[in-house]
Order: structure tokens, then sequence, then C-alpha cells
């Protein structure tokens, strides 16, 4: 392990029994690992939003396979944006809805606004983008 450093810190009871909590749910075992794993997050999320560097990021979109027009212009808008697109998966998820899964790599900015387009693109049931990082925070 690299330079660790050991620090307090102070936290109202009841925040630290739901912190406790959340770290049953997630099966940590000590709270620095907890601690430390939500400080990268955040790290990572702040990278993205700052937009220059270098991201990795997946776009998950529920639709409807019945909206032709909605695959037509979910099928263009891929084409587009094909140098940020490194793969796409599509799952048939029953007769009407399908999941499409794309994995983005690119300036954080321009992938934050593409999974955003993706999204918000009428007709999508539900979408999630998530960030994480090709540089040193993790
Ligand atoms: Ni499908």
């Amino acid at each position: 392990m690299e330079n660790m450093v050991r620090f307090g810190i102070s936290i109202e009871e009841d925040l630290l029994e739901k912190f406790g909590a959340f770290m049953q749910r997630k099966g940590y075992h000590n709270r620095s690992e907890a601690i430390r794993d939500l400080i990268r997050d955040r790290l990572v999320k702040e990278e993205w939003e700052g937009g220059e560097a270098q991201a990795i990021g997946v776009v998950s979109i529920i639709y409807s396979h019945d909206s032709h027009e909605l695959s037509h212009k979910l099928t263009h808008a891929q084409h587009e944006e094909i140098s940020n697109i490194v793969a796409t998966l599509h799952v048939h998820v029953d007769r009407q809805n399908c999941l499409e899964v794309l994995v983005l790599r690119g300036r954080g900015r321009d992938l934050a606004r593409l999974g955003d387009s993706l999204i918000s693109t009428k007709g999508v049931k539900h979408g999630r983008t998530s960030f994480t990082t090709l540089g040193a925070i993790t």
C-alpha cells in the first residue's frame, strides 16, 4: 500500500449508523475501505464533469421495440457518434422491451453529452450513464 495516512472524522451518530447499514448492504468489512471507495467514486464523477480527461462510460437504455421511429433514431445517433462508441449490445428483454448497452470512450464531456442525448430521446423508458476513468484517481 502506498503512503496511507490516518485521519479522524467527526460525524453525527445517526449518520454513522446509516453508513454502517450501507456498508453491510454493500458487503464492506471496514470503514476505511468504504470511505475510500466513496471518495474515489466522487472524484471520478468530478473528472467527468470537468470534461477534458479521457474517460470510459456505459450507457444503458430500455425502450419499446414497437417504436420503429425510435429504433431508427437510436441507430442513426450511434452511427453519427461512432468515434465515441466502442461497442454496443442489444438484448431483446421480453416481447416488448429492448435493452441497449453502449460502451463509450473519449473526452468525458462528449460522452456525458452523448449519454444524455440517447437517454432523453423520446420513447426511451429508462436510461442510465455510469462513469469510470482511465486517470490516476483509482
Ligand atoms: Ni430488441
